[in-house]
């Protein structure tokens, strides 16, 4: 088993030495070894020397994604594998230094207040397990190239979370103002000199939606590192990557969405062809239904005639969960109901699938199609769109393979 979700994290040892000291950690299959083939590996940055780095791909240093491969069918995603977006550089790491001791302000509420996380960590505590994915997740997939990382699989991964629900501090702060549509969080960075405020990472959300936001200080049970947002992260279930404020220094119940750019003229379903994202455009909130498998992956040189292959891979629905996974190996003219296994942890969780299948020698499209609850289907095709985001394509994520 290459799945160990609550493995020891490095960090967490690089937390209490003080040392933080980098682990290097023994590549290990046949995957590894098919990538490592590739241009040659960027370093990580600083901030994320604790990632593995035989499973991770960096793009650049605010910028590093998971390999599809054996890893990413884990119930839960080690933080030492999860993929790492940052809009702007990260604070100083002086910031995870005394986590209780950093503050959020929390406005558009009766009685609007700072709180340490040393107050938060009184006021009652959750867990909540959800996928965590960048809007842009699998951007490298539309032939259209739409500017931006071109992520393929790997910004998401399936991550439990520990902190305050946002609904107990409301209810502490007595309650929210009438009016406020939204819930607006803002990030700790500090904007360089000259930069416009307007650059400032802070997104908007539907205000209701803080019925299942957290205010969270642990990441798969242990203190959130400064790349994963620590000390404090806002945590918006079943929305996309970028609602999920890291180092977040203020929340607040808003009558309009924030005017930053990353929520005006970024993250918007805009038609391509347009000459830019609109205010008009809808925004990037919930996830769409979307799974994909991760093994065997095209390229497999393992596969024999006549041998079992067990099909895996992960599905999940935004805020719904998930009803059905079924796997088809003739790239989508029929399906086969796949087993879904492994813990269920909740509407916001992703679940593993599998499907153990016979192949004769030949080629074959591996697809899978996730359906939810309230009956919400992956759909066949993405929806284009200038940033490309939210790309749930069946047919794009399918892995073509060959069995001798
Ligand atoms: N403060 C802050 N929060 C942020 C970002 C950021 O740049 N700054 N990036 C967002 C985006 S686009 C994504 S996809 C996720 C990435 O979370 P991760 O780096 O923990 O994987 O964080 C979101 N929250
Ligand atoms: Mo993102």
């Amino acid at each position: 088993m290459t799945d160990l979700p609550f493995a020891p994290n490095p960090m967490r040892r690089a937390l209490l030495t003080g040392t933080g000291a980098a682990v290097t950690i023994a590549a290990v299959g046949p995957w590894r070894t098919a990538f490592a083939q590739g241009a040659a590996a960027r370093p990580l940055p600083a901030f994320a020397a604790f990632k593995d780095a035989g499973t991770m791909i960096v793009h650049s240093a605010n910028t590093i994604e998971m390999r599809r491969g054996p890893a990413g069918n884990g119930s839960l995603t080690t933080v030492n594998q999860l993929y790492v977006r940052n809009n702007l550089a990260p604070p100083s790491a002086d910031i995870v230094a005394k986590p209780d001791d950093w503050t959020v302000k929390i406005e558009g509420v009766r009685r609007p207040k700072s709180l340490s996380v040393r107050e938060l960590k009184t006021m009652g505590t959750e867990s909540v397990t959800m996928v965590l994915q960048c809007s842009g997740n699998g951007r490298g997939m539309f032939p259209s190239k739409p500017s931006g990382t071109p992520w393929q699989t790997g910004a998401a991964g399936c991550i439990m979370w520990t902190g305050v629900p946002v609904r107990h501090v409301v209810a502490a702060l007595g309650g929210i103002n009438p009016g406020m549509k939204f819930l607006t969080g803002t990030g700790g960075e500090v904007l360089p000199a000259g930069i416009s405020p307007k650059s400032r990472v802070e997104r908007s959300v539907p205000a209701a939606v803080y019925e299942d936001a957290l205010l969270a200080w642990e990441i798969n049970g242990q203190p959130i590192p400064l790349a994963h947002g620590g000390p404090l992260r806002l945590i918006v279930p079943g929305f996309t990557g970028v609602n999920s404020i890291k180092y977040v220094k203020q929340v607040a119940f808003t009558a309009a969405e924030s005017d930053s750019s990353i929520q005006q003229t970024d993250y918007r379903m805009t038609p391509t062809g347009e000459a830019s994202q609109r205010p008009t455009d809808p925004s990037v909130w919930q996830m769409p239904p979307k799974s994909w498998i991760n093994t065997p992956l095209a390229g497999a040189t393992d596969l024999r005639a006549g041998e079992e292959v067990v099909v895996r891979g992960v599905a999940f629905a935004g805020v719904n969960a998930v009803k059905q996974v079924d796997v088809s190996i003739d790239g989508g003219q029929t399906w086969q109901r796949a087993a879904l296994v492994g813990p269920d942890l909740g509407r916001f969780a992703w679940r593993q699938f599998e499907l153990p299948v016979r192949l004769a020698a030949g080629k074959y499209v591996l697809a899978s199609r996730v359906t939810d609850v309230r009956g919400n289907v992956q759909t066949e095709n993405r929806v284009e769109n200038k940033g490309g985001y939210l790309n749930s394509s069946w047919r794009d994520h399918a892995v073509s393979i060959s069995v001798a």
